[in-house]
């Protein structure tokens, strides 16, 4: 039986926001709690990282937390050893000495960019994908998350649903709506404000900080909280990521975004709406329409439309206030679809355990 891949290194460089980190944080302290991997982080902004996990010491080179080594990846870090297994998360590129060291290596490591998500069926075709380095005797491998049993899965921790049963209230027409609201400040934010306050429905919005703040706050002025008609708007902290999850739990509506709170929101199994990651030549729009056919396969036509309504009405910033009714009149039977739709997705295997076994049949 071929030795066991016991040392992983990621490496993670933050372009923007929080999903670079997330995602690798994510799948770093699952590798250790779940498969007994040892882990090291190499992330160039601990910044980023700190709010997720506020134990975080951002002063401190080298640190461990939850059993994964966090380790600032800075101009010229040294590299003591080499992994098993190193994984480049979106193409950030590995340091050129750590390159070199992998190529002298007698037994190589398994190389894996991990991708970007996508639900566009191109992803199958080129999940696991080998590419020779042009110089060095070294592979690469594409390792694509995705919704098809063809790609690499999703990132799921073992017994997350039973954690999620244990908090989660039952859904009922008449109680007070709770939304949480985390998206770009490109999205209509301005037009669905107003849609609440010409509503009839009680609701409390829970806006973080950042981009969504911002976008409330260029609307409505001020720092709140801000009483809308039924609704109340008010700020929350940027929460630990666990709280984060429980927060998508609790509420009956979350607006989410990116990728890492996109799939949060669907292991939530309550209704989401996602403002997916602008792109300059509009390829986010193909990966809207991507994800729309796959997740409303089996779904009856009037929930169809309003919740393409209103995906499409807040990627797109039109025709917010009929697109925010429709959806909240349907959201009993988007959320009954959504716990099917997870159960399905929860049948592929999730990508930390697909990661491991793809490693160990690629040395
Ligand atoms: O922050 P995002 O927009 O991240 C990304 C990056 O922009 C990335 O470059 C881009 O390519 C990618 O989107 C598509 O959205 P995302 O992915 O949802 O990441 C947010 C993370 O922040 C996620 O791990 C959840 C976490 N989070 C908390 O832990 N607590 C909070 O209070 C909030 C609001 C978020």
């Amino acid at each position: 039986m071929a030795a066991m891949q016991l040392h992983w290194d990621i490496f993670c460089r933050v372009i923007d926001n929080f999903g670079d980190i997330g995602v690798c944080w994510r799948l770093a302290r699952q590798l250790v709690a779940e498969h007994g991997r040892e882990v090291r982080l190499w992330v160039d902004d601990l910044a980023s990282l700190q709010p997720l996990c506020p134990s975080v010491d951002v002063t401190k080179t080298v640190q461990s937390y939850q059993g994964v080594q966090i380790c600032c990846w800075g101009e010229n870090i040294v590299v003591d050893r080499w992994a098993d297994v190193v994984i480049e998360a979106f193409g950030c590129e590995l340091p050129a000495d750590y390159q070199a060291a992998m190529s002298q290596s007698s037994s190589k490591p398994c190389w894996i960019n991990l991708e970007y998500m996508t639900s566009e069926p191109w992803a199958d075709g080129c999940h696991g994908m080998a590419s020779p380095h042009p110089s060095l005797p070294l592979v690469k491998y594409f390792f694509f998350p995705g919704f098809s049993e063809k790609t690499g899965g999703l990132l799921r921790e073992n017994g997350l649903f039973a954690e999620r049963e244990r908090h989660i209230l039952p859904e009922s027409a008449d109680k007070l709506l709770e939304v949480c609201l985390f998206c770009y400040d490109t999205a209509p934010v301005g037009a669905l404000l107003d849609a609440f306050r010409d509503s009839p429905t009680h609701l409390v919005c829970h806006v973080p900080p950042g981009k969504p703040l911002a976008a409330v706050q260029a609307h409505l002025g001020g720092n709140g909280p801000w009483q809308l008609g039924n609704a109340l708007i008010q700020t929350i902290p940027f929460l630990p990521m666990d709280d984060f999850d429980r927060l998508l739990w609790r509420c009956d509506i979350n607006f989410v975004r990116g990728e890492d709170s996109f799939v949060r929101a669907q292991w939530a199994a309550k209704p989401f709406v996602w403002h997916v990651y602008p792109q300059d030549d509009g390829a986010h729009l193909a990966k809207l329409e991507a994800f729309l056919r796959r997740y409303s396969d089996g779904m009856d036509a009037t929930t169809e439309t309003a919740l393409r309504r209103m995906f499409v009405a807040w990627n797109l910033g039109r025709n917010i206030a009929s697109a925010w009714q429709g959806f909240v009149d349907d959201r009993l039977a988007i959320a009954r679809h959504n716990r099917q739709w997870a159960e399905r997705l929860a049948a592929n295997p999730d990508l930390a355990s697909a990661l491991v076994k793809f490693c160990a049949a690629n040395v």
